[in-house]
């Protein structure tokens, strides 16, 4: 690699204001970021993002779930490009880092290069993937998952949000169903940089966390049936109370989980009752489960004992449970030579670092089972995430920035001049 282009470093200021500019797209009294995928938030954030990358002067074309591509020319364009970015959806209670850090970081990639003149061998191709997040239509990183073909994009576009809209319709709401067909933008490699999500890097003080494995999960929707009657009248024996039966519900999905870690969490994040009244004893709830684990043993077991409770709860209450998997992902192995790659460039750049598991899902999680995929984390604040407080310093966004642009030009080649 020449010498300018291993000295190179990112403009850790223009990275660091192009953040905090995006973040007014859905900026929240708190200082979070509400951004759900497809709505006019997110319509923003894609529209100010195509401008950006075109005036970077890349070429941006857009699949038929919305997800963008910004082409960079290499010297040789017979050769695939090298993939990098993440998401910019966010969840309702999102912040300004978990997704935005890392395709942000990718667009300061670019104009790194250019500004240094650098042409690259092969061509880079930044990605933004639809509904990384999963919060408004299941499931979560939906775009990357049909790109790799675990689902079809007729199955992914009928998906429907709690007010019924489909993705297709939410996507021509914002203008964003592109004509190209998922999966037809090839790419050789994908590197993505994000925040860890969890506090092991600031507890042990390390810059970089180079992400080796991945926890698969496994989505749930879950409905109880049990009898609407007055809250008053009804004898405390002759209930069918399916709020008191999700209560058990949830704490058994804690107590599992707890039982079978440390390498395994459960989560109930929504619970809807019907048709709710303070007088009126609770008879149809719909919920959800999320459960992970990096141990494929550890996933089927967690499966087994949350279906065993649900029904022995639902027999001794008297209500009807059902549990029905709505996704399964299994745990991730990045790419050996591209988690060495990340590495390599840490070291190189002389930044603390540790391997590291990620106990957040990623696209690069779905990529990883199609092409080499690997992902590059710093710390955030408290090791808080999916919460408005989440937050990030500059130094360590910077580290995590530079890392990126020396491990993509590893792979992609630096053109001879
Ligand atoms: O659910 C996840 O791990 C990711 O934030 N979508
Ligand atoms: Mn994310
Ligand atoms: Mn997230």
């Amino acid at each position: 690699m020449t010498s300018i282009a291993s000295n190179l470093q990112i403009d850790s200021t223009r990275l660091w204001d192009t953040i905090h500019e995006t973040a007014k797209f859905g900026l929240t009294a708190k200082g979070g970021v509400r951004r759900l995928t497809l709505g006019p938030e997110d319509k923003q954030v894609r529209d100010w993002f195509r401008a950006a990358c075109e005036a970077a002067g890349l070429q941006v074309h857009v699949d038929g779930l919305g997800s963008m591509f910004a082409l960079r020319k290499g010297r040789d364009m017979s050769k695939l490009p090298v993939g990098l970015g993440s998401h910019l959806d966010t969840q309702p209670t999102g912040g300004k880092f978990d997704g935005v850090l890392g395709t942000l970081a990718a667009l300061e990639v670019v104009r790194t290069l250019n500004d240094a003149g650098i042409e690259t061998e092969t061509p880079l191709c930044i990605v933004n993937w639809t509904n990384e997040e999963g919060s408004r239509f299941a499931p979560a990183m939906m775009g990357s998952a049909a790109y790799v073909g675990d689902f079809t994009t007729e199955n992914i576009l009928g998906r429907k949000d709690a007010e019924g809209v489909s993705v297709a319709e939410a996507l021509d709401g914002i203008g964003y169903r592109g004509q190209e067909s998922v999966g037809a933008q090839k790419l050789g490699a994908f590197i993505e940089l994000h925040i860890e999500q969890g506090p092991i890097l600031e507890a042990e003080a390390k810059t970089i966390g180079v992400v080796d494995h991945g926890q698969g999960i496994i989505w749930y929707d879950g409905r109880i049936t049990g009898f609407e009657s007055h809250a008053g009248s009804t004898p405390m024996p002759l209930r069918r109370d399916a709020l008191a039966a999700l209560s058990e519900i949830v704490l058994a999905v804690e107590r599992i989980a707890r039982e079978l870690g440390p390498n395994a969490v459960g989560t109930v994040g929504e619970a809807v009752i019907a048709k709710p009244s303070r007088n009126v004893i609770p008879g149809e709830i719909a919920f959800t489960v999320d459960c992970r684990s990096n141990d494929d043993t550890v996933m089927d077991a967690l499966d087994k004992n949350l279906r065993l409770a649900a029904a022995e709860i639902g027999r001794r209450r008297n209500v009807e449970v059902t549990i029905d998997l709505v996704w399964r992902k299994a745990p991730t192995h990045f790419d050996k030579t591209l988690v060495d790659a990340v590495e390599t460039a840490t070291r190189e750049l002389g930044y603390s670092n540790r391997r590291i598991t990620s106990g957040a899902g990623h696209d690069s999680c779905n990529l990883n089972t199609a092409i080499p995929a690997a992902m590059i984390f710093v710390p955030c604040k408290d090791g808080v995430s999916h919460n408005e407080l989440e937050d990030a310093t500059q130094p360590d966004c910077t580290a995590g920035a530079n890392v990126l642009l020396h491990t993509v030009l590893s792979l992609a080649g630096v053109a001879s001049k």
